[in-house]
């Protein structure tokens, strides 16, 4: 036995490839004590081979805990029972068939992440917002038996709950006529993966939704260790906390759906920085009870995909994701074009579909550091002049008022602190929680760097443009709406520090 792994060693060094999935051999499995395949009655069974490990990705992978201590329950709440649990075991199919299930109806399943439980707040607020929006079976997977620490026993545990929740699938679908394209997988972290392996054991399963999915012993790992698009029919991602390894964060980096979106780059969200807000814990015991600031103080950045998917059911504001190579193409603004038939701006949330595209595109959205976190996007260019003497770059802050035709004022930084290039056109991302609609002015007041109240000198701008939201529903159908505006006094470009000065739109003005 032990020559044979050597064997595996020696070529998983020879034959080290880019692509995870093509990759033959890792580390040996005489780590599991060279037992290969253990088997679960009507589960079915599970495998570890070499490729299930990698030296810097997954140096282990032990066995799943005995299902009698991992004991998966599947608690099912309805309309008729919005509050009050139905346990559904297959075993004792009267309870399958006395409570509220009905196969009919499209099927919302939540599964928690590490060191989590069925019972925690947002598990309950998902369940009843989902009841909510529709007249859903929604079935709470409970694991809280195999999602303690050490994480790489938890990560080995969430194979056999994929099994538990395949094998309760299947079952539903050949007993009661449910039909797996009717069924929504929606897991946080570890439950992320719990769903890819439960989607890759049921045929035609609908929809998977990963909240931040774990990263730690996942990243760059082959497509049967970790969720991917082969899973479900459709899988949406949110990323909000990516990282290579617990130390650096909970989350995948790696896109894993149909569909991965980034808000804020999928790390450091905003309002989940400690200096930023020194008292923001004692808001939370205060307004949240303790349960909320302790996850929040563990892992607020981790967290907030549920929060957003959360507040994505409450139909308010949608977020829309826009498809950039990077992020920061992105925050420059270079990314707002919705394409032709509006497949690179998508909403997250609930609402998310299918693009068309292959897998694997990114979507970048900003939010907001406090409810509502939905932010809409404008992107700004100014045009700047070429003055005849004066000076080529200055240095300063420009705020930009946004007027709608009703009245309505949005005041935004264009930047701060920044060098602007006399004859060059300078493009950013604006975001705000309101919704201008299509601005007819823009307002530009141009002060000076922070300390440095003298001496500013005059800024130049000959045109400035908009590429605003406009309707949203509109947006993500087809390109954004565009405006562009001019001087509108006779003074023209010239902007003169600590002096508003009004751009409108007139017809021959256009950039
Ligand atoms: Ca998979």
């Amino acid at each position: 036995m032990a020559l044979k792994w050597m064997v595996f060693c020696v070529l998983a060094a020879a034959s080290a490839v880019e692509d995870p999935d093509n990759r033959k051999f890792g580390l040996p499995t005489w780590i599991t004590g060279g037992v290969d395949e253990r088997c679960y009655d009507e589960l079915g069974c599970l495998q570890v081979t070499p490729s299930w490990y990698h030296a810097l990705y997954r140096q282990w992978n032990y066995w799943p805990l005995p299902r009698i201590l991992i004991n998966v329950k599947f608690r099912l709440f309805t309309r008729k029972n919005p509050t009050l649990v139905q346990l559904m075991k297959w075993k004792e199919p009267a309870t399958i068939a006395e409570s509220n299930f009905d196969s009919a109806r499209p099927t919302k399943f939540i599964v928690h992440g590490f060191i989590d439980t069925y019972n925690n707040k947002w598990v309950k607020s998902m369940t009843q917002k989902l009841l909510d929006i529709a007249d859903h079976n929604v079935v709470v997977v409970d694991w809280s038996g195999g999602c303690l620490p050490p994480y790489v026993q938890a990560t080995a545990n969430t194979r056999l709950v994929g099994l538990e929740l395949a094998y309760f699938i299947n079952y539903l679908k050949n007993n009661t006529g449910l039909n797996p394209g009717d069924v929504h997988i929606i897991g946080h972290s570890l439950g992320s993966h719990i769903a890819g392996y439960a989607g890759e054991r049921v045929t035609g399963l609908g929809r998977i939704t990963a909240l931040d999915p774990a990263g730690p012993y996942f990243h760059n790992m082959p497509s049967y260790v970790r969720l991917d698009p082969t899973d479900a029919q459709f899988v949406d991602a949110i990323h909000t906390d990516v990282a290579a390894n617990v130390m650096m964060g909970y989350g995948m980096d790696d896109p894993v759906g149909h569909i991965d979106f980034y808000p804020n780059n999928g790390k450091n969200q905003p309002g989940c920085e400690a200096l930023e807000r020194p008292l923001a814990l004692v808001d939370i015991v205060m307004t949240e009870g303790f349960e909320e600031a302790g996850r929040v103080m563990v892992s607020c950045n981790h967290n907030r995909a549920i929060t957003l998917f959360l507040e994505s059911l409450n139909g308010t504001c949608p977020y829309i994701g826009i498809r950039c190579p990077n992020y920061n193409d992105f925050k420059e603004g270079l990314c707002f074009d919705c394409g032709a038939n509006g497949e690179d701006c998508q909403e997250m949330g609930i609402n998310a579909q299918p693009t068309g595209l292959p897998p694997g595109e990114k979507y970048y959205l900003l939010t907001n550091k406090q409810t509502p976190y939905c932010l809409h996007h404008m992107k700004a260019t100014v045009k700047l002049g070429s003055p005849s003497g004066g000076p080529q770059s200055v240095k300063g802050t420009l705020t930009m008022t946004l007027k709608s035709a009703d009245g309505k004022a949005l005041t935004t930084q264009f930047s701060k602190d920044e060098k602007f290039n006399h004859g060059e056109t300078k493009t950013v991302l604006l975001s705000s929680p309101d919704d201008i609609g299509n601005p007819v002015a823009a307002e530009i007041l141009w002060t000076a760097k922070t300390g440095q109240v003298l001496n500013l000198k005059n800024l130049e701008v000959d045109k400035v443009a908009l590429d605003g939201e406009g309707n949203v529903l509109t947006r993500a159908k087809k390109a954004v709406s565009k405006n562009t505006f001019c001087p509108a006094s006779s003074e023209g470009s010239v902007i003169a520090p600590n002096k508003k000065t009004e751009y409108v739109s007139s017809a021959s003005c256009s950039l």
